[in-house]
């Protein structure tokens, strides 16, 4: 029988990178989106669009109940993985209480739909690093207490207690992934790696001057998105439902991915990096570095891509879409071998 998935936040970078893994293992995969981006399709769903022919999308938001509740009630799903959410730290200070909203209360809803209709369903829920906020010890593990700096970060914690609550109290399978910051070519422009790589790409072509950063002390374990959405994928197959730290181990600083960026393509980033406090946080995460030895013992995970392939593909990629952008000839400018 061929397996059904649901896939929330499925036209973001985890949700296109899930999609083409559980694509690939055969099973159905269907969507929730939000109206509009079914109205703007070539905007808005751009990370999927070459699985467009191959994906079932339903409008749904993860503010109404009513709304989930119709989608779930219509398909046998055997899994869920619910990755959608206002995502962006920076604007969970601007606007605490939506984030609030989207993120608790659309979990909340997706595990009440479930519990109510298809209580067989494995969930998944996409918890985060940032849970762990000022860290209480180096590095963090799925033992570690929980100290979030942020409203986005208080949002992952509710969900995290929530979806461990409905696995201890209706007996759901439901787990916790909780994910260090994962990157790739897909990122949104908003978010630290994404912005240094794509600026870099623009120096490099002569469309930008300056990149524009805030706090470069910051320290993060980066992985790859496309790795990270293994370990979701491997969570849900286990005999039993638990919560997994999935990290590299390594942590970097913005700052030495500045260098890392620059440096692929012969750049001095010390020259272009300036300084702007309207980028630093009212509070920050210093350091976050993951111990994810349980995943990789019980799961059998492991990252494949290092630090240095990470920065490259990005900075890479960004100069080739932007060079044929520009109508260039695509090369490999400057890259260190
Ligand atoms: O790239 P960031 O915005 O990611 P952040 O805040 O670590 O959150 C990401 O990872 C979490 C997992 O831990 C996810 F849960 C979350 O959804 C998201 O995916 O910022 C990284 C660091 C921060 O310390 C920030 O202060 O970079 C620092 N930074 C310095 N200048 C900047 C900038 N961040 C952004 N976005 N823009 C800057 O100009």
């Amino acid at each position: 029988m061929t397996k059904k998935a649901l896939i929330t936040g499925i036209t973001g970078q985890d949700g296109s990178y899930l999609a083409e893994e559980l694509l690939q293992r055969g099973y159905e995969v269907h969507g929730l989106v939000r109206r509009v981006a079914l109205e703007a399709p070539q905007r808005r769903t751009e990370r999927i669009a070459h699985l467009l022919d191959k994906v079932i999308l339903h409008p749904a938001s993860l503010e109404s109940y009513p709304s989930i509740f119709h989608i779930v009630s219509r398909y046998d799903f055997d899994e869920c993985y619910h990755l959608a959410a206002q995502s962006f730290v920076a604007e969970s200070f601007a606007d605490g209480f939506s984030t609030m909203n989207t993120n608790i209360n659309g979990t909340h809803y997706m595990l009440a739909a479930f519990r109510e209709l298809r209580p067989q369903c494995r969930f998944y829920f996409a918890g985060s690093s940032e849970m762990f906020g000022k860290v209480r010890e180096v590095p963090q593990s799925e033992s570690t207490p929980f100290h979030p700096r942020s409203p986005y970060g208080i949002s992952k914690v509710a969900g995290f207690d929530l979806t461990r609550n409905y696995r201890e109290a209706y007996d759901m399978f439901c787990v916790n992934g909780i994910l260090f910051n994962h990157e790739g070519p897909r990122r949104g422009f908003e978010f630290v790696t994404r912005k240094i790589s794509h600026t870099v790409a623009r120096i490099k072509l002569g469309l930008a001057s300056k990149l524009r950063l805030g706090n470069l002390e910051a320290q993060r374990d980066w992985g790859h998105a496309q790795d990270y959405v293994q370990a979701m994928y491997l969570m849900l197959q286990q005999p039993e439902p638990d919560d997994y730290v999935i990290a590299t181990g390594e942590s970097h600083s913005v700052g030495e991915f500045c260098d890392r960026a620059f440096a692929e393509l012969n750049l001095d980033y010390r020259k272009y990096v300036v300084i702007d406090e309207r980028f630093r946080r009212p509070a920050e995460v210093d350091q976050l570095v993951g111990d994810s030895t349980k995943a990789r013992k019980v799961l059998g995970w492991r990252p494949k891509y290092t630090f240095d392939e990470l920065v490259r593909e990005m900075v890479q990629s960004d100069l080739e879409a932007l060079s044929r952008a520009e109508g260039r000839e695509i090369s490999r400018l400057g890259s260190v071998p």
